[in-house]
């Protein structure tokens, strides 16, 4: 899973503004990877088996902002992408997002819970298919990685600061994070 940070360049402006046409130019001269959101949106809805295709296409075709956990999720993908194929590709410029306060929310949330915990709440949403729990939900998983950011996370610094913990990179399969001995570090980073 990608541990550098991104650098992020939002492009904002109206609809024909020429966002998309600059973000080409700048591309040609600039170490820059360009990621439209309209772009992604797109793409996805022309995927066959997309959960959310026909949601997309209702919400394009009605000029509205489609729900920033779709939107936010294929940014996501694209930039983890271009960031494992090529670890020199950190930098982006993302065309057309954030579009309103729900983005800026959802972004703002990605960021501060780091990539690495979006792992953590997909592996919920996807357990949450079956599990039960009442908490596994995104309503509830924003509430539980704010009071995880906020209270827990202390926590572990504090024991981090007295040289008593061990971070694992948890995003790997449970066999590689099991048998992972290797790469279990000393840190307080995480
Ligand atoms: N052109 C460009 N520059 C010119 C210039 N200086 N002089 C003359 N002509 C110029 O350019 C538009 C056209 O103008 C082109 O023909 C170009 O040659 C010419 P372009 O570069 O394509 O402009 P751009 O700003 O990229 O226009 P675009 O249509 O992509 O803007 P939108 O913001 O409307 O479209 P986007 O793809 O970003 O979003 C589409 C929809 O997706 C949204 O309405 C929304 O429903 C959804 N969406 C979300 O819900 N969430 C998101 O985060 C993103 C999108
Ligand atoms: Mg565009």
């Amino acid at each position: 899973f990608v541990s550098m940070k991104p650098q992020v360049v939002f492009v904002l402006g109206g609809p024909g503004a020429g966002k998309g046409t600059q973000c080409a130019r700048i591309v040609e001269n600039y170490s820059y990877t360009h990621l439209s959101a309209g772009d992604l949106l797109r793409q996805e809805r022309s995927r066959k088996d997309s959960e959310s295709g026909q949601l997309i296409d209702t919400y394009i075709k009605e000029g509205k902002i489609v729900p920033v956990e779709i939107t936010i999720n294929l940014l996501r993908k694209a930039m983890e992408d271009t960031m494992q194929k090529d670890e020199d590709k950190f930098r982006f410029l993302i065309d057309g997002f954030p579009r309103n306060q729900d983005n800026l929310q959802g972004w703002t949330l990605t960021r501060r819970c780091c990539w690495c915990l979006q792992v953590c709440i997909d592996r919920c949403l996807e357990r949450g298919k079956s599990s039960g729990r009442s908490d596994d939900n995104r309503e509830s998983l924003e509430k539980r990685l704010r009071t995880y950011l906020q209270s827990t996370r202390p926590i572990i610094e504090l024991y981090g600061e007295q040289g008593k913990v061990r971070t694992i990179d948890a995003s790997r399969t449970v066999d590689e994070v099991s048998g992972g001995g290797d790469r279990v570090s000393w840190s307080t980073s995480h």
